[in-house]
């Protein structure tokens, strides 16, 4: 990042989220996405084949739920683990501007849970199924590229998230406009949304509306603003790739801010593709070659107990390295 050079004899070079064009050709989107895991773990995808009309449906359901009285919202249960959560994040203390829903993607749970949240639980369910079923078929699509592009037998992630008892998650955030009160402190205090993190399981997919917030961390204390982009997804890489890739792909650190937007609403509709709980994550042999494994076998279940007691800001898969 940071560069001699002879005019001047320090330059921070420019970092670029690298944005992918997914109808581009295979060989060379698949080789982009390899370079962007590598560098970044993080990249942005466009022509994701992801109809808007399911996005912008996603949408509206997500903001209608977040307008509606605290009392409605709480009926959904408080996020423990999964629920309605206002500023409480997690288990362990952490606090940020922001409200969501955190949701199980299994059909039982959506369904339980929209009865809660709506009057027409049927038509709710129908769009939020509609919306998981389209960003698993990219995540899995992207996942089917990434295995093309380090050699791997294509399914070799794919299956871990179209596995019946997947693991995977649906999160809704709404980052409401500041109250007066919080306007006049964001201008000495930086307030933060949701703090800094990697994703623990194997690849987020993350889409907003036009409002800023999302950050992508280049280390050292450097932060990259995310234009936000609601044609593109974010696609970042989880704790799980980073293992199964033996180091070679980075789990992308991020972090949300408080919106600062004075009359928008800031949303985020994120999709976290885990594994079922007993999946052993290992790397595949092929990727070992001469090098060591970094890292320990663990299950999925032992990794996400072991994230879900820690705080935001720690670095978790140093917990299962080879020594
Ligand atoms: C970060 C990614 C997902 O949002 C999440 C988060 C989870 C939570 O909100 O309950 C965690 C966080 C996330 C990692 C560390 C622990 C657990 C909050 C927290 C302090 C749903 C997930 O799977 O891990």
């Amino acid at each position: 990042m940071v560069v001699a050079n002879q005019m001047s004899p320090i330059r921070v070079e420019k970092k670029k989220i690298p944005t992918i064009d997914l109808s581009a050709k295979e060989s060379q989107v698949s080789k982009l996405i390899i370079e962007a895991c590598e560098e970044y773990g993080f990249f942005k995808v466009i022509n994701h084949g992801v109809p808007h009309h399911i996005i912008k449906t996603m949408e509206d359901e997500s903001f209608r739920f977040f307008h509606k009285a605290l009392p409605e919202k709480q009926r959904v249960g408080p996020a423990n683990p999964f629920g309605y959560g206002n500023r409480n994040i997690g288990l362990s203390g952490d606090t940020g501007e922001l409200e969501y829903l955190l949701l199980q993607t299994n059909q039982n749970s959506i369904a339980n849970a929209c009865k809660l949240i709506s009057s027409a639980p049927s038509k709710l369910s129908y769009t939020v199924n509609g919306y998981i079923a389209e960003v698993r078929r990219l995540a899995c699509e992207i996942l089917g590229l990434m295995a093309k592009g380090l050699g791997l037998p294509l399914q070799v992630f794919t299956t871990l998230l179209t596995d019946r008892d997947t693991d995977s998650l649906l999160r809704l955030n709404h980052y409401p406009p500041p109250t007066a009160a919080a306007a006049v402190s964001s201008t000495t205090n930086n307030p933060i949304g949701f703090g800094e993190h990697s994703d623990p399981q194997i690849l987020t997919l993350l889409t907003s509306n036009d409002v800023p917030g999302l950050q992508l961390s280049l280390g050292n204390g450097h932060w990259l603003p995310v234009t936000p982009d609601p044609q593109a997804f974010c696609v970042i890489v989880g704790d799980l790739l980073q293992a199964m890739t033996n180091g070679r792909f980075v789990s992308a650190r991020h972090r949300a801010m408080a919106n600062t937007s004075s009359t928008e609403s800031r949303l985020s509709m994120v999709f976290f593709g885990g594994p079922p709980p007993q999946t052993t994550i290992t790397c595949p042999p092929q990727l070992l070659k001469l090098n060591k494994p970094l890292y320990k076998a663990f299950t999925w279940a032992d990794y996400k107990s072991h994230a879900y007691a820690h705080r935001l800001g720690e670095t978790r898969l140093d917990h299962f390295k080879l020594s």
